[in-house]
């Protein structure tokens, strides 16, 4: 139970820098992440928000090459663009750190050489898939070929896109290199294995036994299939000149595979924030350890990572790891090779300031449980019909009416009346039930809550309409105003996970709060706007 825990560590997938990021990275990842940290943050909970540039792999050094520039160019220019639009969205990180980093360096090498020394990998010399004109062997996304499960003739060698199987190279039929085009050869190489079918029975307890009713279906479902399939040894360096060289003798040329370094980046990222006190969110078992990725980061993140913490021994594991499926656009798959994404610095070129309109229509339509679909028609209808005719509408009526009536000032509350007292029940219930369903990563009904809140805001001015008691009884229109308020404050508070920068824009009006700052001075609701 949540309540147990002292602390929160909460991650979001570093993203990899080779390229910008776009809506369905906002809705699967980073939108859920942020709403759950700010959640905790308001309810005066200890938490850190950790983030950072996946800066390694194979996906880099392709990008690289296309562009070319060096591997290092390349994630500097993606991880200034992708770190700047995070902070666009509001999307709180208490640090965005990278895995290029000295402090990354240090503890992901620390880290293998720690299971290294304990004799905790296998080291296995086997036949590798080599591009002789390029002199390099070719690691996952460096080979191609056709889809043993599907027929797919661009499947990678770590992973079929279309598909979703996991393959190793030598599974590719007809295996073609990326870098030349050429048939490769197998040449030997030597390389560090983590021996996952060691941990296949604590795996198969402590997730299959012990997070069936906590992990939620998508998450649980994949894990148990590959548990059920077996377990077998992964390796964790690379032939590549790119990435964490393996710090032990006779790895010249090797680096650590990027799906091993990349989860010690948290760790590292932790370092970075807190070089005193980071331990503590890592190593004490009163912090609770939430993962936010995507779908295909579920293996890594469920069974690889865990594994590797279990084996090091000094970790905590994940408490949960609440995965999104994905987010197409106009019904049809996102695509970064294809340019068919909404780039989030793009999207706030066309709608300077509204960035809130974009996580909301983000959030109420997000791929909790199932892909879901973006298109410019709900993105527009919600705007209309939900933020603007629902919220902004109540907002807009019980603010200009008290500075109609009342000059600004809030006035008494005199006599409740049954209907009154009835709203003002409901009204005190909403925080719980929200906080809840956030605490459940249930964040579409979360939402969906918090509108109806602005739902009962219009009924209870609707029903007692003010507009017309104010020429006979001055004192009741007061009353009414008065829990009007009431209700705006609360929905600005609760607003806040959701809607950052309404929420301050409203705080700001309401001066229930001190004004809001750089980041969050753009309005999304302006009364002029409304009515
Ligand atoms: N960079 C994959 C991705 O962006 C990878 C996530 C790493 S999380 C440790 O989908
Ligand atoms: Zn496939």
């Amino acid at each position: 139970m949540s309540s147990d825990f002292q602390r929160y560590t909460v991650t979001a997938a570093l993203p990899y820098a080779n390229g910008p990021v776009h809506i369905g990275h906002l809705a699967g990842v980073y939108l859920p992440a942020d709403i759950y940290v700010r959640y905790l943050r308001s309810a005066g909970r200890d938490v850190k928000f950790i983030c950072g540039s996946d800066e390694h792999g194979v996906p880099i050094t392709i990008r690289a090459q296309k562009e070319g520039v060096t591997p290092q160019q390349v994630v500097d220019k993606y991880h200034a663009l992708i770190r700047d639009s995070f902070l666009d969205f509001g999307v709180s990180f208490d640090i965005y750190s990278r895995t290029s980093s000295a402090t990354h360096r240090e503890v992901s090498s620390g880290f293998f050489r720690k299971l290294y020394e304990e004799g905790k990998f296998i080291e296995q010399t086997s036949q590798q898939y080599y591009d002789e004109q390029a002199n390099q062997f070719l690691a996952d996304r460096y080979i191609v070929g056709t889809c043993p499960n599907c027929g797919n003739e661009n499947a990678y060698g770590d992973q079929c896109e279309r598909c979703g199987t996991s393959l190793s190279p030598t599974e590719l039929i007809n295996p073609r290199s990326m870098l030349s085009g050429n048939n490769p050869v197998l040449r030997e190489t030597k390389h560090w294995y983590l021996p996952l079918d060691q941990y296949e029975p604590w795996l198969r307890e402590w997730i299959v036994e012990g997070h069936k009713n906590d992990w939620k279906a998508n998450v649980y479902g994949q894990c148990k299939s590959w548990i059920d399939q077996g377990l077998h040894p992964r390796a964790v360096t690379r032939d590549l000149d790119w990435g964490v060289p393996v710090p032990v003798e006779g790895a010249e040329g090797k680096v650590l595979y990027v799906w091993f370094d990349a989860p010690i980046g948290y760790i590292s990222a932790t370092k970075d924030l807190l070089p005193d006190t980071w331990e503590t969110y890592w190593k004490d078992s009163g912090s609770k350890l939430v993962h936010f990725i995507g779908k295909d980061n579920i293996v890594f993140h469920c069974i690889i990572f865990p594994a590797m913490l279990k084996a090091h021994g000094d970790y905590i594991l994940p408490d949960n790891v609440p995965a999104n499926e994905f987010l197409n656009l106009e019904g049809d798959k996102i695509s970064t090779s294809r340019n068919w994404a909404v780039w989030l610095h793009e999207y706030l070129q066309d709608f300077p300031g509204r960035a809130d309109v974009l996580r909301y229509v983000l959030c109420a339509n997000a791929p909790e449980n199932k892909d879901n679909d973006f298109t410019w028609k709900d993105f527009q209808a919600r705007n209309n019909n939900e933020l603007l005719a629902t919220l902004g509408n109540f907002v807009n009526r019980a603010v200009v009416l008290t500075h109609k009536y009342f000059g600004g000032q809030i006035p008494a509350r005199n006599e409740l009346t049954e209907f009154d007292q009835e709203v003002l029940q409901q009204l005190a219930d909403f925080p719980a039930r929200i906080g809840q369903l956030i605490e459940n990563y249930r964040f579409r009904d979360a939402l969906n809550e918090l509108m109806n809140l602005a739902r009962l805001g219009n009924k209870y001015l609707a029903d007692t309409e003010p507009w017309k008691l104010i020429k006979t009884d001055e004192a009741r229109v007061g009353t009414i105003l008065n829990i009007g308020l009431q209700i705006t404050a609360s929905l600005t508070t609760l607003m806040e996970p959701f809607l950052p920068s309404t929420a301050a824009r409203l705080g700001s009006m309401l001066n229930t709060e001190k004004a809001p700052g750089p980041l969050l001075a753009t309005p999304m609701l302006c009364l002029s706007d409304i009515n």
